[in-house]
């Protein structure tokens, strides 16, 4: 099924200059790009994105470090794709994330794990309206596409 998806770069992957070679991920395994920006996360913002986190303990941590420096925000389209991003991601916590997944390949830390995703349609589609006006989303598609997949595939 064709999806979108809600991808962060977060400020520990800002700060440690990888946003390039995440994005050149996503590009490789034939994911579309549809909309991206810069942005710094207000405390607002922060408590809406995290809204199922914000009474517990680590939330307060949490917002600190959403906030402290500029993230980028994606919206990738591809089939199955919230379920194939949250796999390249690995788990949660990098020290528990396989090698080979972004956070296991990056990340030593449970709140520093570099990249969020949307779980769900649900939360994809709540977390996209977060982040992005409808303008903002750019609808194309590759030409390349029919060497990246079969067309019964769509
Ligand atoms: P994920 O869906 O993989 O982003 O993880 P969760 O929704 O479980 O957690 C959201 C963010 O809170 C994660 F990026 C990690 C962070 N977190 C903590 O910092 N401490 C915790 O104890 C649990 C999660």
């Amino acid at each position: 099924m064709m999806q979108r998806s809600l991808v962060l770069l977060k400020p520990d992957c800002i700060e440690r200059r990888l946003a390039g070679q995440i994005i050149a991920r996503f590009e490789a395994k034939g994911l579309n790009i549809v909309a991206m920006k810069m942005l710094r996360v207000t405390p607002e913002l922060a408590k809406q994105h995290y809204a199922e986190h914000v009474a517990k303990p680590f939330y307060p941590s949490l917002e600190k470090f959403i906030t402290s420096a500029p993230i980028i925000a994606l919206a990738i389209e591809g089939l199955d794709v919230i379920r194939v991003v949250r796999d390249m991601l690995g788990a949660t916590n990098g020290l528990n994330a396989a090698p080979g997944t972004i956070r296991g390949d990056f990340s030593s830390s449970r709140q520093m794990n570099l990249v969020h995703a949307s779980d769900s349609e649900e939360s994809a589609q709540r977390e996209l309206d977060l982040y992005f006006d409808s303008a903002e989303f750019c609808d194309h598609e590759l030409l390349l596409t029919p060497s990246m997949r079969a067309e019964d595939e769509a």
